[in-house]
């Protein structure tokens, strides 16, 4: 509604625009495309590592990405008045304050635009970093590309309210493309479960044909305390519940009330390092405070188990909230396991400390209820002694029970 009145009031007062702050946001079809609606996604623009899968590119984005979460009216479409007679510039004023209040005080920095001529997709555009001055008026002009041509894919239960366009950005290293999308404030796939109850969070779930479903993201059952395999039950809806199937030891700190249990499972996971003792790794870095080689390789002497079949539990995905990513192998010994620390940028590994943790599940060394056990170690930034990169790892702490073992 509110986005509705605003594009009427630019109409009635474009005489004297220059008296309203705000940014303009002048939509150009140029003398290719000529539309009679337009739908404005607005989002707030950051750099991350999540942009979900989705129908059609089930699997993970790499590369540079950018996720937005929609600023959404759900009347933020603009339709034309003469259908008939499609046009080939449209101005959306987006003012500091007044009616629209939801997106002025959301601060959206980001807008991606697409056009249609008789509900066809016909033309994609955006603009970055636009600015929102109670004492400016910004006017940006934001030119329409031919819709065919571009890799974009919008979708969601529902409604097709979520977007994705992957292009080669101004920004971006020559030759390469990146990644951007709209998506849902509180269901971050567009998938229909809110993040609340989806298993997978950034992944796309089809519960008609079970792709995406389950399995991927690890989830907390808590008799007694383990990491199992999450499934989703039920389509999504009113109604709809998880199960989570226990495969793997979790110390109790992980199931104790003092860690929200209500919060996501990367969160209690950090919340539990917290409360149990563990052994802390500092990784030697060299004067510029990067990593000595890339990626930074050490072994590490498993307590109470072989390193067997071993995986990364948390970081969920292997990647650190700071964007570091961690790998184990088997290491030389059998009572070691092997990590690589790959930093965000090849570039740029500097590494600061975040307060990162790993949690390793590896198979028992004698078969239990469970098939799997954890174990638990911090890593932070160690020596910056030239004499001692690259080699200078240390541990502290090595008698740290972080190690679960199912009974
Ligand atoms: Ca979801
Ligand atoms: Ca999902």
């Amino acid at each position: 509604m509110a986005m509705r009145s605003i594009a009427l009031v630019v109409m009635l007062v474009a005489a004297c625009a220059d008296s309203r702050f705000g940014a303009y946001l002048i939509v150009e079809g140029d003398d290719k495309i000529a539309f009679d609606r337009l739908e404005f996604y607005f989002g707030d623009y950051e750099p991350g590592f999540d942009v979900p899968t989705s129908p059609k590119n089930p699997t993970p984005v790499q590369g540079l990405q950018f996720l937005n979460t929609r600023i959404y009216d759900p009347h933020d479409s603009w339709v034309s008045s003469t259908p008939g007679s499609p046009q080939r510039e449209f101005t959306y004023y987006v003012p500091t304050g007044g009616s629209n209040d939801q997106l002025v005080h959301s601060g959206p920095s980001y807008v991606m635009v697409v056009a249609y001529n008789k509900d066809k997709a016909i033309g994609i555009a955006e603009e970055i970093g636009f600015k929102l001055s109670d004492n400016e008026v910004d006017r940006y002009i934001i030119h329409l590309l031919p819709f065919a041509a571009e890799e974009v894919e919008m979708w969601g239960f529902g409604q097709p309210d979520c977007i994705k366009w992957t292009h080669q950005r101004a920004t971006d290293p020559s030759g390469m493309t990146s990644v951007v999308a709209v998506v849902r404030d509180h269901d971050r796939d567009c998938d229909g479960y809110s993040d609340a109850e989806d298993c997978n969070r950034l992944i796309y779930c089809d519960f008609g044909t079970q792709v995406g479903c389950g399995g991927a993201a690890p989830c907390i059952a808590t008799t007694p305390c383990a990491i199992g395999e999450c499934a989703q039950i039920g389509p999504p809806g009113s109604g709809t519940t998880q199960s989570c199937s226990a495969t793997t030891c979790l110390f109790d700190g992980a199931c104790s009330t003092s860690c929200d249990p209500t919060k996501p499972i990367d969160e209690r996971l950090q919340c539990a390092f917290s409360q149990v003792n563990h052994p802390e790794v500092y990784i030697p870095l060299d004067e510029m405070e990067q990593l000595c080689t890339v990626p930074y390789s050490f072994d590490l002497q498993i307590a109470n188990a072989l390193c067997a079949s071993p995986r990364i539990i948390y970081p969920l995905g292997g990647r650190e909230p700071d964007g570091f990513v961690v790998t184990v192998a088997p290491g030389t010994a059998g009572d070691s396991c092997h990590f690589e620390l790959f930093p965000p940028m090849f570039g740029d590994p500097t590494f600061h400390d975040n307060d990162d943790h790993v949690l390793v599940a590896v198979d028992p060394s004698a078969p239990g209820v469970f098939t799997r056990t954890t174990f638990l170690f911090g890593i932070h930034p160690g020596s910056h002694d030239p004499n001692a990169c690259p080699s200078g790892i240390s541990i502290q702490n090595t008698s740290g029970s972080s190690a679960a073992i199912c009974n």
